[in-house]
């Protein structure tokens, strides 16, 4: 068991990899590696680790475009990640998802969702999947405070409500939906009021700090695990960038985003291991091999085969052989399965 400190220290690594990697990422985007559109998630990576750390691994979580950080918290490796993004067939999607689209069935990280709301409905069926079939699994879903407007999320927490799925709703609250602040698009400024209409439990709480995260989440984690139905949680946080790399933003004062910067989780993370007794020293050393790690994906990254295009049908149909339907996504180019990949549809493949 490790202990409160090293616990801790794993909690910062991981998410100044996740910081490292969306710095190095916009770099790429700058570069033209990159194409589409890149969403950061830095200044919310506490809420990605934080929230993971209450899983288990069989547990799925569903995420908006926003989902690099997400897909790293959850063990997807950041090679993998910026491959895709850099649109290479070792990306976690084969390079056909990019930075919208992530993917990782053998990690339960279902996406990566583009559509505001779609994602949430696809999530209340998952959850209802484990509660049909008793399979034990709690499903989270992950959206921002703008998302709460529309159509799908009314859906997706109603049916949640009603049959009291193994279900919790993640609402990172960075307090812009693109350029457009909260008291412009919701009449209330409590989010939770909006679970109590689906007759659920809701909380909010403020997301710098990982290990409160962790401990706030668990016990909705734990609720739903035990067949005791959804739960609706506001998390309060910022992002530092604006809503994507090709979005000025312009609608927030200079000083409104230094105040939060005070509050960088991974900054504060860093203090805590301070004050828990490690050196500047040691803790440069950290980021020195955050910073490597990073260093190699992008290298790794450049230097991947670029996606196949011919897997561009092969990989969005199904077909149905022997009775039972096939995805005819074969493995990794590593060897890695991507854990959907019949026997049938590897030789078809092949
Ligand atoms: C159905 C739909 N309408 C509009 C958009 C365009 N759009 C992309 S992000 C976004 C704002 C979402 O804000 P929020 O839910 O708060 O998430 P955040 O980007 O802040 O993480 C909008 C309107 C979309 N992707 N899907």
């Amino acid at each position: 068991m490790a202990s409160g400190r090293d616990e801790l220290l794993r909690q910062y690594r991981q998410m100044q990899t996740i910081r490292r990697f969306e710095e190095e990422a916009a770099r790429g985007y700058a570069q033209a590696k990159i194409g589409g559109f890149l969403h950061l998630y830095i200044g919310q990576e506490a809420i990605a680790v934080g929230v993971n750390d209450a899983l288990e691994e069989q547990d799925y979580v569903f995420q908006t475009y926003r989902d690099h950080g997400t897909a790293i918290a959850r063990g997807m490796e950041p090679k993998h990640a910026m491959a895709e993004l850099f649109g290479k067939d070792a990306g976690c999607a084969r390079g056909l998802g990019g930075s919208m689209h992530f993917f990782d069935v053998e990690r339960n990280f279902l996406g990566g969702w583009a559509i505001i709301g779609g994602h949430i409905a696809v999530a209340a069926g998952a959850a209802f999947k484990s509660k049909y079939t008793g399979d034990g699994r709690v499903t989270v879903c992950f959206f921002g405070e703008g998302s709460t407007n529309i159509g799908g999320f009314h859906e997706g927490l109603s049916l949640a409500g009603l049959w009291k799925l193994p279900i919790v709703f993640i609402c990172e609250n960075n307090q812009y939906a693109m350029g457009t602040p909260m008291k412009r698009t919701s009449a209330i400024s409590d989010l939770t009021l909006k679970a109590q209409g689906y007759g659920m439990v809701g909380e909010r709480f403020d997301g710098h700090d990982v290990q409160l995260v962790r401990d706030r989440v668990k016990p909705a984690i734990d609720r739903a695990r035990r067949g005791e139905g959804p739960t609706f949680i506001e998390i309060n946080t910022y992002r530092f960038r604006g809503h994507s790399l090709s979005a000025p933003a312009k609608y927030r004062t200079r000083q409104e985003l230094e105040e939060r910067k005070r509050l960088d989780p991974c900054a504060v993370t860093r203090q805590q291991l301070k004050d828990a007794g490690m050196s500047e020293d040691e803790l440069v050393k950290v980021d020195a091999e955050v910073d490597e790690l990073i260093d190699e994906a992008v290298a790794f990254a450049d230097a991947a085969e670029p996606a196949k295009e011919e897997l561009v049908f092969s990989t969005v149909y199904a077909t149905r052989q022997h009775g039972t339907p096939t995805l005819r996504a074969t493995g990794y180019p590593d060897g890695r399965e991507t854990g959907h990949a019949s026997d049938a549809a590897k030789q078809e493949n092949a």
